[in-house]
């Protein structure tokens, strides 16, 4: 039978959820558990979310596999084998399927399915919600799991539509692949995509030219088959693995080193770092000291390690230069990659600074940067998404007395620990803005919110209520929070995603909740705990 064999009835049901990604698949397996019923709706033809849509060449987690997955079920993480230290995405979007198809999910998913609007009716208090395929749902309870890096972007550039190449975007990547051999290629962006990109088009394409506007810091993965002793050492101690990482602010396990940077000699810091590249990934790096990401002279000493790795490895001393990033660290996402500085030694491949030589738009031919141009036979946006907010906003959403969220967000978000807005009764928002989402191991923070929203669920059906949301004061003290924890560090001086500065005419409010996992689910649990206080719960015939 085909998901969408019901056509355009209304469908009845005590929530929908928006997204069969890990925080849908998630939440539908624990309102059934719940006695819930709950129906998925979503835009692809398969779940997995970002892992569906994002199939770039070397696209992969970069956070390590064997924490990059669910710890809700004992019986799932020890049957589940990932093969290498950061998942592919091809092995993660496996994994998605395998938990819909163990946990018989997919009866309640609608796949290629994509949400319009979602409005509320106050009188009835059912959220409808409407698809691009005319199917309509009508349910007490919404749960937006559309997460917080699926809406990519392509910038507007002048003559984009006469280029007569082929283009794509890295988040909706064709899934039969595509095979560069003997193409003249750009690659546009240098973030995470970008840099994991890069490297396996420069080894298929005759010619690749890198169009880079800000160079980010990007340390080695050091990617490899996960040995047998590394599996064994976590699925013999799973539980309490996953409790600490919880404890973390990231939600990882994390090697945190013990002291400043700026305490210990230079030859202690040079070798600490050095240890810390060694060892590979963001995390690792990140944690070398304990100050990097708080102390401005700490920070700088990471980031001038950094930079002189750079210079040693590209042996082209313009290209070194170029590529060495000015911001502080971890103000932008730090990438992880696998020969992303050995790649630019390749003959083949091209180096051109928008910074010297700006984007002019695009011919028929190629792409215009100065006054030149250059002929290509592809053309791939690594260029990012409206992050955080974009899938959201992406969606006509409607809620008390016609209120809608672009409005109420109008000048950013405003939210309720990142779970709730004013004015949006029952309407749940997994990794919302205003929740460690994107500065977390995301599913953690999913698992979390998914817990919190489906428990919160329970609780009001248990006691005969009819609707839950925020008060307008305390989502004002939330989001105002959320605003003095992030000014406090180092994030508010960098133009980055997690300020929304790379979509034009965004708010520049840091989406991410900084004071890390711990702290924040402290505050939900207190929330809760206290029978949902600073929130109003109304009954059914109020
Ligand atoms: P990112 O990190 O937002 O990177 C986008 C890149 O595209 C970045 O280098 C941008 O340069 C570049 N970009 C965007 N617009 C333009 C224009 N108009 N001209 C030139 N260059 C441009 O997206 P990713 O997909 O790489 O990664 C996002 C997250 O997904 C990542 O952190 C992982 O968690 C998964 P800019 O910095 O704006 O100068």
């Amino acid at each position: 039978m085909t998901s969408n064999h019901f056509a355009s009835a209304t469908q009845n049901c005590d929530a929908i959820i928006i997204g069969a990604g890990f925080a849908g698949l998630y939440a539908l397996h624990r309102l059934r558990r719940l006695g819930i019923k709950a129906q998925i709706f979503e835009a692809g033809d398969d779940v997995g979310g970002t892992w569906y849509w994002n199939r770039y060449p070397g696209c992969r987690c970069d956070v390590e596999s064997m924490e990059y997955s669910y710890s809700f079920d004992e019986g799932l993480q020890q049957e589940w084998n990932w093969t290498e230290r950061y998942a592919s995405q091809s092995e993660i979007l496996a994994y998605a399927r395998h938990v819909a198809e163990r946990f018989d999910l997919r009866r309640d998913i609608s796949l290629g399915t994509r949400v319009t609007a979602v409005r509320w009716d106050d009188e009835r208090r059912v959220w409808t919600v409407h698809a691009d395929n005319g199917r309509r749902a009508e349910a007490r309870w919404c749960i937006m799991a559309t997460g917080v890096l699926s809406a990519g972007r392509i910038p507007a550039f002048e003559g984009l539509d006469q280029f007569e190449g082929a283009t794509y975007h890295t988040s909706t990547w064709p899934h039969q692949g595509v095979d560069f051999s003997g193409m003249r290629v750009a690659v546009m962006g240098t973030g995470s995509s970008g840099v994991q990109a890069i490297p396996l088009i420069a080894q298929q394409a005759s010619r690749l030219h890198v169009l880079l506007r800000t160079p980010n810091y990007v340390v080695p993965a050091r990617n490899g088959p996960l040995d047998d002793h590394e599996i064994r050492r976590f699925k013999s101690d799973y539980p309490r693995l996953r409790e600490e990482a919880r404890n973390y602010k990231g939600g990882v396990l994390l090697r945190l080193g013990n002291k400043s940077a700026t305490e210990v000699s230079p030859e202690e810091r040079e070798r600490a770092f050095e240890e810390r590249w060694q060892m590979g990934g963001a995390f690792n790096f990140q944690s070398t000291f304990n100050d990097i990401q708080t102390h401005l002279q700490a920070n700088t000493h990471a980031s001038d390690f950094l930079r002189s790795k750079i210079a040693g490895i590209v042996k082209d001393p313009v290209k070194a230069n170029w590529l060495q990033p000015r911001h502080l660290l971890g103000t932008r996402r730090l990438c992880v990659g696998t020969d992303f500085y050995e790649t630019f030694n390749r003959p083949n491949v091209d180096l051109i600074n928008l910074r010297e030589e700006p984007m002019a738009g695009f011919t028929r031919k190629g792409v215009r940067v100065g006054s030149r141009e250059i002929e290509l036979d592809a053309m791939v946006f690594a260029t990012g998404f409206d992050a955080v907010t974009g899938a959201l906003s992406a969606i006509d959403i409607v809620g008390r007395e016609g209120l809608t969220l672009s409005q109420h967000w109008a000048q950013g978000p405003r939210t309720a620990l990142g779970l709730m807005t004013a004015g949006f009764p029952n309407l749940f928002l997994i990794t919302g803005p205003g929740s460690p989402s994107v500065l977390s191991n995301v599913i953690v923070s999913i698992e979390q919110h998914v817990e919190w929203v489906t428990d919160c669920m329970v609780t009001l059906q248990s006691q005969g209520r009819a609707t839950i949301e925020p008060t307008q004061q305390t989502e004002a003290e939330w989001t105002e929070h959320v605003a003095s924890l992030g000014s406090q560090t180092l994030f508010a001086n960098g133009e980055s995603w997690y300020m929304g500065s790379n979509v034009p005419g965004k708010p520049r409010v840091l989406l991410p909740y900084v004071g890390g996992v711990p702290a924040y689910r402290e505050h939900c649990a207190q929330v809760a705990a206290r029978g949902y206080e600073g929130f109003t719960l109304a009954d059914f015939d109020s």
